[in-house]
């Protein structure tokens, strides 16, 4: 079998988020997120699943941590929820609630772990969103400070810092479809959001600036590729503007060019908060490196009667239990069309793995599909790299099993299992898969 070899350095990692796995949301002092108060919310959540428990992490890391020393990973992306470290979102501080991720900190240095830290992956502070939360333009203040509070306190052994993980979820799911917290549907407030994430991250990043850490910064963002479903140019376009809506060029483009991509200004304009226009010389703010998440891809056709034109259709590939269609080419289009618009000095790919139907045979979890999967995916990831992508790593999601949003625990995306009526953790084939790819830095090619 031939295989296919990262270059030396390679960061071959796994993630996870806080409010997904931890459990415990309000220990040590901790203040209310707002997923905390949604999924509390009747009718928000699958089976009415909350994160009160989730993968007991809060109390388990230590058990976590050997286990990613057991598969070898070499760096883990985990995220701090805010409302530990500031329980109302500013003002008093929760050192009871920091020391968890110091000690989780020391606990990956000692096992030879690099931590990768996300400063927001979604739990808000419940008592900031009573102010507004990310339709507030003080939010971007609120945020940095977070931040270099969390920079100080952590950046003497953090190396490596995502401010936001996909921003654009957080917008449109969050605050026009409604689905995740805190559950509005607004397509204005959204692109508001959009906004004032770009002001907090850049906020956040001067921040990292200022304190003069040894350290690299960037920023996570979701991703599907986007496939014309004809060459005519009603679908091309349609397809672009998908693009420009839901994938990195809405982030990117503010960040590196500081304006918003032309094709979805073309569609969208008119739900832009009033004067942006003035921000972006201050959004537009160099970062060290862009984080990709890639899961799937979308076939896109146009249709006037439908928001911004355009519409997906099933092109009949198989799908994922997430109901996601399996496109691991697009990670190829993906990462050279960020490299090619941007070329940012690192990308990493932040994101990438599947939930299917696990089930547990003596004490095995035979997941075939999850390796397939990761398997095309990453020989995507190596084409990238021979074509000039600067791609330095790639964090498989995730970890283990947990708490999958308004999902909640139906959908299963770890390389460890999770028993959740016990808590024990039990490697998948494709954890013991992943490990072996990790010791050799190599893939099989296909
Ligand atoms: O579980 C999520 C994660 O929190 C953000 N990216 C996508 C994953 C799978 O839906």
């Amino acid at each position: 079998m031939k295989n296919i070899k990262f270059p030396e350095g390679f960061k071959l990692g796994v993630a996870t988020a806080s409010y997904q796995i931890e459990g415990l949301p309000l220990a040590d002092g901790a203040g209310p997120s707002i997923w905390h108060r949604f999924s509390h919310t009747p009718g928000t959540t699958y089976n009415s699943d909350t994160g009160d428990i989730a993968c007991d992490h809060y109390h388990r890391y230590k058990e976590d941590v050997a286990l990613m020393k057991e598969l070898g990973v070499k760096a883990y992306r985990f995220s701090i929820a805010w409302p530990r470290v500031f329980p109302y979102g500013k003002g008093k501080i929760n050192l009871k609630g920091m020391d968890f991720y110091d000690r989780l900190v020391d606990e990956l240095m000692d096992a030879g772990i690099e931590p990768f830290i996300t400063l927001y992956h979604w739990d808000l502070p419940a008592t900031l969103q009573d102010e507004g939360g990310w339709l507030n333009r003080d939010i971007a203040n609120w945020f940095a400070d977070y931040a270099d509070f969390v920079f100080q306190k952590l950046g003497d052994r953090v190396k490596h810092w995502i401010t936001l993980n996909e921003p654009w979820v957080t917008a449109f799911v969050g605050h026009l479809f409604g689905e995740h917290a805190p559950g509005m549907r607004d397509i204005y407030a959204a692109f508001e959001v959009v906004h004032n994430e770009l002001r907090a991250h850049s906020k956040a990043v001067k921040a990292f600036r200022e304190e003069n850490l040894e350290g690299e910064i960037g920023i996570t963002l979701s991703n599907h590729s986007q496939s014309p479903a004809s060459q005519e140019e009603a679908d091309i376009t349609a397809a672009q503007v998908a693009h420009e809506y839901v994938n990195y060029p809405l982030f990117l483009n503010p960040i590196f060019k500081g304006d918003y991509p032309q094709h979805l200004l073309s569609v969208a304009k008119e739900y832009m908060p009033k004067a942006y226009e003035q921000d972006m010389d201050e959004i537009k703010e160099d970062i060290d490196f862009v984080g990709i998440n890639y899961y799937s891809g979308n076939l896109v056709k146009a249709e006037p009667n439908a928001p911004f034109g355009i519409k997906n259709v099933d092109r009949g590939l198989e799908k994922t239990e997430m109901g996601w269609e399996i496109y691991p080419q697009g990670l190829y289009e993906i990462l050279t069309g960020v490299q090619k618009n941007y070329a940012p000095m690192k990308i990493f790919i932040t994101e990438n793995g599947a939930a299917f139907k696990d089930v547990v045979e003596d004490g095995e979890v035979h997941d075939d599909k999850r390796i397939e999967y990761l398997k095309a995916h990453f020989n995507q990831a190596y084409k990238a790299i021979q074509d000039g992508v600067n791609l330095k790593g790639y964090f498989v999601w995730s970890l283990m099993d947990n708490f999958e949003w308004a999902k909640g625990y139906s959908k299963r995306f770890g390389i460890v299992y999770v028993d959740y009526e016990t808590q024990e953790r039990i490697l998948k084939d494709s954890a013991k898969w992943y490990a072996n790819v990790i010791k050799n830095n190599a893939v099989e090619a296909e």
